[in-house]
């Protein structure tokens, strides 16, 4: 097959980002990264009329958002398919796909913008912008903006301590869930696998979050196989060099 030429358009430590380079290595595709300046987002409503990266670019069409993009790719190239075709296993992998996108992204925004671990998020954030003035303003107002968003979900009103202990049981939840099955949705890798580990990856990132999964064997060995079909090598998990 001679494939379309992509192009993903990202900012780099997004979780739905590295969800799509995920099934991209999957099924083998070549693509070109445009990564995203957190100060152009402004300038490139053409490419993404949310505002919202990624954006996988092809044959002048811009999809955005990764659910969409793993459609189209599953039409693209349906082996390795990512959506199973069990409808009953489809659906489950959709309802955890939803679940890690709309639910433990929050999770993540909220745990790392506390204070305690909001110094590696802007190290991750502001990795591939320009040093300077801009990133100095950066530094300073993401911290400030974040919170509004998280409190607008509902995450960031609550104590640190239940937020903790919540997504805790989500992941003891997934331990139950790999105690019989190597994948979560079907008797493979599926988009359900793909979406939850991407936020488990930034999770991690969280002193809490690596606390929470460090506990839990099943989870950590589930995220390795997943990374083994999905990574072209194994999960960085070191802090960017300010
Ligand atoms: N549902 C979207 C979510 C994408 C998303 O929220 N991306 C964030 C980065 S992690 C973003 O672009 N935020 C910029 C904004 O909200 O203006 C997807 O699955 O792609």
């Amino acid at each position: 097959m001679t494939q379309p030429k992509l192009v993903l358009w990202q900012y780099f430590i997004s979780p739905f980002a590295d969800k799509v380079r995920r099934v991209l290595h999957l099924k083998g595709l070549d693509y070109d990264v445009r990564e995203v300046k957190i100060t152009e987002t402004g300038r490139l409503k053409s490419v993404s009329p949310t505002g919202k990266f990624p954006v996988l670019e092809t044959a002048g069409k811009y999809i955005v958002d990764s659910t969409d993009i793993f459609d189209y790719l599953d039409e693209l190239v349906p082996d390795p398919g990512v959506t199973p075709e069990d409808p009953k296993e489809a659906g489950l992998a959709r309802i955890f796909e939803d679940w890690a996108d709309e639910s433990l992204y929050f999770y993540d925004l909220t745990m790392r913008s506390w204070p305690q671990n909001v110094e590696w998020l802007l190290d991750d954030l502001l990795q591939f912008e320009p040093k300077g003035w801009k990133q100095s303003l950066l530094r300073f107002l993401i911290p400030k903006g974040l919170p509004k968003a998280t409190k607008a979900q509902g995450l960031g009103r609550k104590g640190q301590d239940i937020v903790t202990r919540d997504v805790t049981v989500l992941f003891e939840a997934l331990e139950s869930q790999l105690a019989e099955s190597d994948w979560l949705a079907s008797k493979d890798l599926s988009r359900a696998d793909i979406a939850v580990r991407s936020m488990t990856y930034v999770i991690n990132r969280a002193v809490e979050g690596r606390a929470a999964l460090d506990g839990l064997p099943k989870v950590r060995a589930w995220e390795a196989r997943v990374d083994k079909r999905t990574l072209p090598a194994p999960a960085d998990n070191s802090r960017p060099k300010p």
